[in-house]
């Protein structure tokens, strides 16, 4: 993944990262999850970038969420099916889906 795409409005800079490896998400909307690589950064601009690397030649950006500040910290709740972003004392909690595509 090259540090362009995670431009958001001139920024590239990543704060936090993390991967949820084998996360089971249903993207063709036949019922059934199938096991699938998300990676999520934040970038100094304030915003959640939510990527596909399941086919590594082809990371795909499905989804980006604006936070209320650059964030340090991503955590994803497996169990839960949400990701927690720490950005400075606030922090925000987002639930885990994606569109079938
Ligand atoms: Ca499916």
């Amino acid at each position: 993944m090259s540090s362009h795409c995670t431009e958001v409005d001139g920024d590239i800079q990543v704060g936090g990262l993390a991967v949820a490896a084998a996360y089971p998400m249903d993207t063709d909307g036949d019922g059934t999850a199938e096991p699938h690589e998300y990676v999520l950064v934040t970038n100094a601009a304030g915003w959640l970038l939510i990527y596909v690397a399941t086919d590594r030649a082809a990371v795909t950006q499905v989804g980006r969420i604006e936070l209320p500040g650059p964030a340090s910290a991503i955590v994803v709740d497996r169990l839960a099916r949400k990701v927690y972003v720490a950005a400075g004392t606030a922090a925000r909690e987002t639930q885990a889906r994606q569109e079938a595509g």
